[in-house]
Formats: structure tokens, sequence, C-alpha cells
């Protein structure tokens, strides 16, 4: 079996099935057609998919050399998407790159994709194949849901019959492709076998290192990392709010305690978005139950969903020095994807915000020049506003021209919860400008 699988890896002959084309599977499907492996993708949305086998790329951000290398690929056959799990029969390695979410109530793992995706495929699965997770799991998922799963559904038994892999995707929007191609990776493996096979075949497109390790190692360095990253923000946020407090300017203190040897302090901001960091801490610590108490991965939770509140107290505030209701104000709110120039909305600090702002009365509209629902003409959108509130740190926000938006708006407010702008600009130009993290005098 080993050496059966091994030859097909090395001569590239493998049939690889990527399910999940999203901001992970998508470009990792193609970087393996590219390499020259005959690759097909699943995907349940049809129009999506009819989009990929036109060779057009349905991820809208700013995402370098993706659009080009989808069309080449698909033209020349390497690649095509489908909704039908037939397509499974014949191959030999499976990428699983669905959204592994946390439910919003109890912060436990909601895997409904990624258990429908094991069912379907557990049905086609064949004696000698590789099934590699890329989705981020909660540590134990492999031996608690992904074996139990494939194995029940294809009555083969993982080690003897199928090699098991959880190899996790560290890819961010903006840099896809070069995430994939460059960024160190652990390759968890049910059994060494595995993990060594799964090098070789990652070996193709992944020009860093690759780590073998086990299952639970793997499951545990992916959250872990995230959630240091969510923590590290929370640090920066706090800090935020007590510059505020002390009329101090978190910025240029930021600026210089990173100055000071092994210090690396994370940008505070309007809140901490995506399909990763909000989610992977509670998947880190999911599964815990030997009576490990967590206090610090939660507490950072808090204090990172709690930023878009506080922007909303910011605009309050300064509404009423103003001497403007925000019920029945009208706010602009510039941004609505997670990540600067991407497209991506999931778990937006704006939907956050946005609910909280008609909570309270008041009139929204947003601009956000990669969200299809919200493109349009910033002029237009700001017209008439009481107050502009930015959220997401846009290339395009940052050459706006203040002096001329000043001139559209009622009321001179703006909110910056990314501070893409200095205060002696948005004064110059006649704005009443307030900052995350920037004490008022
Ligand atoms: N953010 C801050 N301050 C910061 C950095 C980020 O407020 O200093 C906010 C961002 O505005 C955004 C959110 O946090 O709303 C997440 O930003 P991100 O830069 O972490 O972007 P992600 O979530 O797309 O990417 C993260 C990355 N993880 C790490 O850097 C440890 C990426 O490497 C992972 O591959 C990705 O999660 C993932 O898929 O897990």
């Amino acid at each position: 079996m080993r050496e059966e699988l091994l030859r097909a890896i090395e001569g590239k002959t493998a049939r690889v099935v990527v399910l999940g084309l999203g901001y992970v599977g998508l470009p990792v499907a193609c970087l393996f057609a590219e390499a020259g492996f005959p690759v097909a993708g699943i995907r349940r949305n049809r129009e999506k998919v009819e989009m990929i086998n036109r060779g057009v790329c349905p991820i809208e951000g700013q995402e370098p050399g993706l659009a080009e290398l989808l069309a080449k690929v698909v033209s020349e056959g390497r690649f095509r998407a489908t909704t039908d799990y037939a397509i499974c029969r014949d191959a030999q390695v499976f990428l699983i790159a669905v959204e592994t979410p946390v439910d919003p109530a109890t912060k436990k793992p909601a895997y409904r994709a990624l258990r429908d995706a094991l069912r379907d495929l557990g049905h086609h699965l064949s004696r000698g194949s590789m099934v590699i997770i890329e989705s981020t799991i909660a540590p134990g998922t492999m031996e608690g849901v992904v074996k139990p799963i494939l194995e029940e559904t294809s009555g083969l038994r993982a080690k003897e019959d199928f090699y098991l892999v959880n190899c996790p995707e560290r890819v961010m929007p903006g840099k896809l492709l070069a995430n994939i191609q460059g960024c160190h990776r652990v390759v968890g493996g049910m059994s060494p076998t595995a993990a060594e096979l799964a090098v070789k075949l990652y070996e193709h497109i992944v020009h860093a290192d690759l780590d073998p390790v086990d299952c639970l190692t793997a499951e545990m360095v992916k959250t872990m990392e995230n959630a240091y990253r969510d923590v590290q923000i929370a640090f920066a946020n706090e800090m935020a709010l007590l510059c505020e407090d002390m009329g101090a300017d978190v910025w240029q203190v930021r600026e210089l305690v990173n100055k000071s040897p092994y210090r690396n302090m994370h940008l505070p901001g309007a809140g901490v978005g995506g399909h990763c960091i909000p989610k992977d801490p509670w998947l880190l610590i999911a599964n815990a139950n030997n009576g490990f108490q967590p206090r610090l991965i939660p507490a950072a939770r808090t204090i990172n969903d709690g930023m878009p509140l506080h922007v909303t107290d910011l605009l309050v505030d300064a509404l009423s020095q103003a001497g403007v209701a925000i019920e029945g104000a009208r706010v602009a709110v510039l941004g609505y994807a997670y990540l600067e120039n991407s497209d991506d909305t999931r778990n937006s600090p704006s939907a956050a915000l946005f609910a909280r702002l008609r909570e309270l009365g008041a009139q929204v509209v947003v601009h956000d020049p990669y969200v299809p629902e919200y493109k349009g003409d910033l002029e237009k959108v700001v017209q008439g506003c009481d107050a502009i509130v930015l959220m997401v740190a846009h290339d395009v926000y940052r050459s706006v021209d203040l002096d001329d938006l000043r001139l559209k708006v009622a009321c001179p407010i703006l909110i910056d919860g990314r501070h893409v702008f200095s205060t002696r600009h948005a004064q110059t130009a006649g704005w009443d400008y307030y900052s995350v993290g920037l004490g008022r005098e």
C-alpha cells in the first residue's frame, strides 16, 4: 500500500480531489494542478463551480496570481470543479478544506460541513488512499470525529487501509498562493507513514519546512498559533482603551514599546474578524476535560469582541458633543470586509457595529470597494451623513481626499477604527477626529 501511493505521489499520477474550493481549497487545488497532478475540486454551490470551470476566479479581493493560475490550469484541463462526490471514486488523495466554525452560543465546534464532507467522501473511499484535513480543527478531532466517520462510512480502517493526516492551512487573504508556497507547515499523521507520505506530497508545492508530527500536535499547533495572535491583539486593544482613558496616544506608545528587544505589540483596532482568529481560540480549548480552567483565552475573546461596541461608544459621544442624537443619525461605515484589501466578510467587526447602530436607531450606509453589495461611489455614500466610521484600512481609504469628503457630509465627525489618518491631517481638513487608542485633550 505504502509503495504504491508513494510511486503515485512521486510520479504525480495520484488523482487529487479537493473538498471545499474557498480561500483555502481553491489555491491549493490550483497549485497541485500546476505541479502536474490531475486535480478535481468539489464545491456545493453550482454557480461557483460553473465560474471555476470557465476559468473565472470567484474570489474578488486582491489575490496576486490566483486568477491567472486558475485560468491556466483549467484551460489546460488539469483542474476542474464539480458538485458530484462520485468524482472521489477513482482518486487516491483527498484534501478537505471546509469551514469549521464554532457555535456562537456554546463556543463549541460546529462541524456540520466537515461531517457532511467526511460522510460523502467515506462512501467512495478506496483502500490505499490518503485523506488530509487542511481545515483548522479542535485538538482531539482527528481521533474523535474524522477517523470514526471515515471508518464507519467506508468500512475501512485508518492506518491499515487508508492514511489519515491533519496538515492545517496557514493562508491569509491577499497572500493565498504565497502563503501556501512559502509558509512552514506541520504535517500530523495518524501514523508516521501517513506523515511521511503527506510530506512527500506537499514537497511538490511547499518551498518551506514540512515538519512531520502526530495529529494531536498538529491540531494544537494551529489553534494555538491563532490563539496566540488573538491574545496579542487583545493586549494591544486593552492598551488602546487605557491610553484613551489617560489621554495618551497608543500608536506612538506602541512604536516605542516595539523598539525595546523581544517586543512585538500588535495593532489595536476596531475588532478582530475572519474565519480564523475569532474562533480558533475556542477550538483550542473545546476538548479540554481534565479540570483545565481557561482564563486568558476567554478574556482575550471578550476584549476583542468588544471593540466594535467601543467604536460605537466613541461615535455616540462624538455625536452628542455635536448635539446630534444617535437615534435617526445618518452614519457612513467605511469597510465591511474583516481584513484590508479583501472581500472576505466572515465574522466582520463591521457587522457587529452595523447591528449595534441599528439597535440604537441610526440610519447606516456602508461602503466597501471589494464587497459586492457595498461597492459604489464613496462620495455618494457619505453624502449628507452626520458621521463617518472607518472600520477597515483598505488602501483606497488611505488616499481619500479628506478635504473633498468634508464638503459632502452634514456633520464633520470622523471615527477612525484603524488609525488610517493622523489627527493633524484630519483636523486640518476640518474634521472632528476620533481614533481608537487616542486620548482626547
Ligand atoms: N488584527 C488586529 N490587529 C493586528 C492583526 C490583526 O486588529 O495586529 C485584526 C484584523 O484586522 C482582522 C483580524 O484581526 O480583523 C485577523 O487578522 P489576521 O491578520 O490575523 O488575518 P487572518 O485571520 O486572515 O489570518 C490569520 C493568520 N494567522 C496568524 O497570523 C497566526 C494566518 O497566518 C492564518 O493562516 C489564518 O489566520 C488562518 O487561516 O488561520
